[in-house]
């Protein structure tokens, strides 16, 4: 395929010199020692360690290089050479902390050993491993375990997550939720309905087989940059990619490759997408059923003419119910509606329809874009119902592919992180265990939030999240979390959620992956699930930042031990000494997945777990791939509630963050430099209030529940964005969020569609 050249409009393909001066920035910046940054090469390595930033697929035969600017700089933050000591905390006072900046919170440095907070000298002092354990056995014993809420933000490893859980369960509580709650949940609902797995069904093989890819609202040169590798080597075979964003992000565009010399020293680049559509925010559904609309017209013609089909008739028969009502259905949407909530015209939709149909084996990425609206799981559905009208599911080189965030969310998942007691495997634990697990459902993130605002919530277990900064309606949250008796806070670097602590709070700073985690036993690993299914194991190579760190493993036996004592049959001391016991156990539980575990976990490019509608096995209900017909092609029941003027905002990530982890505060792709407090406008939505380049703006929530969300000191950028659309970052903009504005049926918070008015900053001082 004949490579085009860089477009004028674009100068920031993601990758190249720009992505290798961003990641030689952060290796200074954090003072990591030379020899330090050759850990970079065991990066993503069969024998090294796997990266702590995202989750995608680890390939068998991995490049020399197999990190990207992304992983490279969660490296060196992990492997910085600052410390957050004991001194630091004598010289500033929690209140003053609170007054920091997020990355500068981070940017201080490891933390170095465990910390109480003092409440009368305001300062987290130093306690030790024994006493904290104690004390946070007692509380927990003394406190009701509905109550209390185990959150595990998706980094844990397998053997952490598989160990918290059943403690959590043993104490007596369903309560473990975690980040996939606010991010992918959207899908564990949608696809488990539809085609009876709850995860991505294509692995890396498929990039090779696939003739065309969709990408639904995921920012794969931010993200998850490993993945353009892949890409890039489709394109290369002459593999369209089609997009659906609201925003023309670089990253989706064009790919120098910065592990190509001839892209590096040539103004040549890989084109990305073939085709790009910038459709409104929230208008998923919307184009969805305009695709499908186009593929069922054109199978009509076909049929009318006597040609082959263009619908996969005998997978619909044999593989599936509901088609038609739900072609029903998309028959009598008309293009108008379609157009008007996709904001895309028939002409552009039906290109890419024509494309589809053209297309032996499809796959379609996607990701936070589709998942965080309130018709979240709709979209999902409807991923599916457009795959499956030609069969590309459960064949080579197509299916739907929901691009994981954390390092190891699906993971945890697997191995029993879940509130929903039908998802974990009780029955087994309980034999397993000799325990009597509780069987009523626990709370998600977003539940325990709504329960801790109502003061419902005694006790937090917080491993590795920064919940009052990444969860909705921090105006409500924060509040409620200062108000808790018990905040325990396992962490690498201090965050925000550490400064407004509970009546009783500790931070339990623990290793990194990229650490040696020495035990009884010797030099333990862990493992993890990668975003295609594939299990894999991760060793350590720095030494710890402090000695008096402990890993997540030591620390939840620590935990688990000293608050179930006698009332728990595990000997949480020989699993924290040697961690392949965990395993073995894992094993025992999911014998389909884990079995050889040990040996298995080594396997270059890791193994899969089996994934029945890869085989075209269905296990929903109903024994088949389920079609579905939307409620509503308006993607937003609040929108309704319609106001003149109302826009609608969603909250995105630069590739200067990690989710609340700010690295820096410009944002290389969108050109956006020293501020994230900034919002993106369409220029005539800009003209017609007229609001100027660079003016400060307040933003206020239209949502009709008496509490007033608003956030001032926005500063305006003018921006290739749909009318009515606005963007800005998260978590910056999470006090806008409502937290009852979640998809209904996952309750994954609405992050992408909140529904808002602008005010320009001298109107609102006037009022
Ligand atoms: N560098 C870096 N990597 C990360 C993270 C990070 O913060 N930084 N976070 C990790 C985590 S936990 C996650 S979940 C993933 C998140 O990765 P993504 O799924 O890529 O999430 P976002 O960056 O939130 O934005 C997604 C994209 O959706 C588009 N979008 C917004 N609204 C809509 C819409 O209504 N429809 C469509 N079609 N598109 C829309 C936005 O323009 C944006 O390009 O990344 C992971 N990787
Ligand atoms: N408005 C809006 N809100 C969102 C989103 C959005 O797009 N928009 N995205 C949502 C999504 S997809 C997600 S996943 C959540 C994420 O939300 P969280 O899970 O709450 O947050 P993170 O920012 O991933 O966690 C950061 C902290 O992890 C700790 N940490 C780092 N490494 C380790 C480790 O190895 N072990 C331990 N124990 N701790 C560690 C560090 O101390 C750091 O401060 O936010 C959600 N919130
Ligand atoms: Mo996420």
């Amino acid at each position: 395929m004949k490579k085009e050249r860089k477009s004028e409009a674009y100068p920031y393909s993601s990758g190249g010199w720009g992505s290798l001066r961003a990641v030689a920035h952060i290796v200074a910046q954090e003072k990591v020692a030379l020899k330090d940054s050759r850990i970079l090469l065991r990066q993503n390595k069969p024998d090294g360690f796997m990266c702590v930033s995202c989750s995608w697929a680890k390939p068998a035969d991995p490049h020399t290089f197999e990190f990207c600017e992304s992983g490279a700089k969660a490296t060196a933050w992990d492997t910085t050479s600052k410390r957050v000591t004991h001194d630091f905390f004598r010289a500033h006072t929690v209140s003053e902390l609170l007054t920091w900046h997020d990355h500068d919170l981070e940017e201080a440095g490891r933390l170095t050993g465990p910390l109480r907070y003092d409440a009368e000298t305001d300062r987290y002092v130093p306690v030790s491993w024994q006493e904290a354990f104690d004390e946070i056995g007692r509380a927990l014993q003394a406190t009701d375990p509905d109550k209390v809420v185990f959150y595990t933000s998706g980094r844990a490893s397998l053997e952490t997550s598989y160990m918290l859980q059943l403690f959590a369960r043993m104490y007596g509580t369903n309560n473990l939720a975690d980040s996939s709650n606010m991010c992918h949940e959207s899908t564990s609902v949608g696809l488990t309905e539809a085609i009876g797995v709850g995860v991505s069904t294509i692995t890396l093989d498929d990039f090779e087989k696939t003739d065309l890819m969709f990408f639904f609202g995921q920012n794969v040169g931010t993200n998850s940059p490993r993945m353009l590798h892949p890409l890039q080597d489709a394109r290369e075979r002459g593999v369209e990619i089609i997009t659906f964003n609201p925003l023309r992000e670089p990253g989706l565009i064009s790919f120098s490759n910065p592990q190509s010399p001839v892209q590096m020293l040539t103004p040549d680049h890989t084109q990305i997408s073939t085709q790009y559509h910038q459709l409104k925010t929230g208008g998923d559904t919307a184009a969805l059923v305009g695709l499908c609309k186009a593929v069922i017209a054109a199978d009509d013609a076909t049929l009318a003419n006597g040609l082959p089909r263009v619908l996969d008739d005998d997978f619909i028969r044999e593989h599936t119910h509901g088609f038609e009502d739900f072609a029903l259905y998309v028959r009598n949407t008309h293009w108008a509606d379609i157009e008007r909530v996709s904001g895309l015209s028939q002409i552009d939709i039906e290109r890419a329809a024509h494309a589809y149909i053209q297309a032996n084996a499809v796959i379609v990425h996607y990701g936070m874009g589709l998942t965080q609206h309130r018709m979240g799981v709709q979209n999902v559905r409807m991923v599916c119902n457009f795959l499956m009208l030609r069969g590309n599911i459960g064949k080579p080189g197509a299916g739907p592919s929901p691009v994981r965030g954390h390092s190891n969310v699906q993971g945890q998942r697997t191995v029993g992180i879940t509130e929903k007691p039908e998802l974990a495997p009780l029955d087994r634990l309980a034999e397993q265990f000799s325990f009597e697990p509780p069987r009523t459902k626990g709370m998600n993130t977003v539940e325990a939030f709504e329960a801790m605002v109502k003061d419902e919530v005694s006790a937090v277990f917080n491993l590795g999240g920064n919940l009052v900064r990444s969860v909705p309606d921090r105006t409500q949250t924060e509040p409620a979390w200062s108000r808790l008796r018990l905040t325990v806070n396992v962490a690498t670097k201090l965050n925000r959620s550490h400064l407004v602590p509970g009546a009783v709070s500790f931070i339990l700073p623990c290793l990194s992956r990229i650490e040696i985690d020495r035990q009884a036993s010797g030099e333990q690993a862990v493992s993890m699930e990668d975003s295609t299914g594939c299990m894999h194991g991760s060793r350590g190579v720095t030494e710890p930042a402090s000695p008096d760190l402990r890993s997540e493993p030591f620390i939840v036996a620590g935990i688990a031990k000293a608050t179930l004592r006698d009332r728990s049959t595990v000997d949480w001391d020989a699993w924290r000494d040697d961690y392949s016991r965990v395993r073995a156990e894992i094993a025992k539980t999911y014998p389909d997945i884990f079995h050889d575990f040990e040996s298995r976990m080594w396997t270059p490019g890791g193994f899969h777990r089996p994934l029945p509608a890869r085989e075209r096995k269905w296990k929903t209900p109903g024994g088949k791939a389920e079609f579905a017909a939307p409620a509503t092609l308006e993607e937003d029941p609040d929108m309704s509630v319609r106001e003149p003027g109302a826009l609608r905002l969603m909250t995105l990530r630069s590739d200067s963050q990690f989710n609340t982890t700010i690295y820096g505060l410009d944002d290389r792709f969108r050109g956006i430099k020293g501020t994230r407090m900034v919002i993106l406008m369409n220029r005539e939505d800009m003209a017609a209030r007229s609001l100027k380049e660079g003016e400060h703006v307040t933003l206020e929530t239209i949502a009709h529940d008496g509490i007033e969300r608003r956030v001032a000191g926005l500063r305006l950028v003018p921006y290739d964005i749909p009318k009515g659309c606005l963007a800005g970052y998260y978590p910056e903009c999470n006090p806008l969020l409502p937290l009852w504005h979640y998809a209904k049926e996952s309750k994954v918070p609405g992050a992408k569609s909140i529904p808002v008015r602008i005010v320009a900053q001298h109107l609102q001082s006037v009022d």
